[in-house]
């Protein structure tokens, strides 16, 4: 099937302590993504970048915050962009930027489900599931919040309000290495499914992705997939500021990316994380267009392997 997809930079990196995601958008441009994309057959609009204006100051009772009235900016601003984008394409791509993008992207895919009565899931690919509240977080650092803020948990006074939460059940989560002590009692409180990498070691990716995507296709919905570098192992994947031991192997994240393509449930993207100033020749950022090629067809064989037919 040959899709219009939509890139839209968005060069965040106010969720983060460490400089350098700001240049993401135009490394993945730089590896060749819109080149890429084209060669399987689908057709690239490129939207540019999303920017936000100067913005005042915003005062919270937690001092760790950093960067809150910017990334609450960019919260709008990509909301809007991410629903224009959804209507314009079959498939916006978000270039990140760190992952509290994921406060706008999400949201607007969201509504755009919503307007076209689906229902939005989420796929999160990362070694954190990034559910901190603005009062929860110990390090400050805004990426480690999206899925508590787009799920409709309460404390992000001075954030736009959600015209269509996430409902948990809707989430899934692979990838899970590092889970701080608020976001472990968060996510036993939540009908969130979490595979952790245990449980990746233990059963692999294979059934309980089938099973989420079974849900999806079930209730005819729209499938956002949310992808953070360091969901990646460290060893292929460098470009990263959070990196954690113990991650996904480059054939289990080609293995997702290949079920979520013969799925044909996958309605929009993040490629988040990505700091170009850590990787080593442009190695991380290519693995992840190379990941996203899996995603829309790029395949060994013409004809259907084994797999396919059990
Ligand atoms: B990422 C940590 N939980 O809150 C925190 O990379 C890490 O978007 C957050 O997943 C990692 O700072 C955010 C320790
Ligand atoms: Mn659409
Ligand atoms: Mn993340
Ligand atoms: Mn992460």
């Amino acid at each position: 099937m040959t899709l219009t997809c939509a890139l839209v930079g968005a060069p965040v990196q106010t969720g983060t302590q460490q400089d350098g995601c700001i240049m993401g958008p135009d490394a993945f441009r730089t590896a060749g993504l819109a080149r890429t994309i084209e060669t399987l057959g689908h057709r690239v609009i490129d939207l540019g970048n999303a920017a936000i204006d100067p913005v005042d100051a915003m005062d919270h009772p937690n001092p760790a915050l950093r960067g809150l009235s910017e990334t609450a900016a960019w919260a709008a601003t990509l909301e809007h962009a991410a629903f224009t984008a959804s209507q314009a394409s079959d498939l916006p791509i978000f270039l990140g930027g760190d992952h509290s993008l994921a406060i706008g992207t999400v949201p607007g895919v969201a509504r755009h489900a919503a307007d076209k009565g689906q229902e939005q899931f989420v796929l999160w690919l990362d070694a954190h599931p990034d559910i901190h509240t603005l009062d929860t977080t110990a390090s400050g650092n805004l990426h480690g919040t999206p899925t508590a803020y787009f799920t409709g948990r309460t404390g992000f006074d001075g954030y736009p309000a959600l015209k269509a939460p996430i409902k948990p059940e809707n989430i899934c989560m692979m990838g899970i290495r590092s889970v701080d002590p608020a976001e472990n009692a968060a996510l036993s409180d939540s009908a969130i499914q979490v595979y952790d990498m245990r449980s990746i070691d233990e059963d692999g990716i294979r059934a309980p992705l089938q099973g989420f995507l079974s849900k999806v296709e079930a209730a005819n919905g729209a499938l956002h997939v949310s992808l953070d570098v360091d969901f990646l192992d460290p060893s292929i994947a460098p470009a990263v500021g959070t990196t954690v031991p113990g991650g996904a192997t480059f054939r289990e994240a080609h293995l997702i990316m290949e079920m979520l393509c013969d799925s044909g449930l996958v309605t929009s993207l993040d490629l988040v994380e990505l700091n170009p100033f850590l990787d080593e020749r442009g190695r991380t950022a290519h693995l992840m267009v190379d990941l996203t090629a899996s995603l829309l067809g790029r395949k060994v064989l013409d004809r259907p392997t084994r797999s396919h037919q059990s």
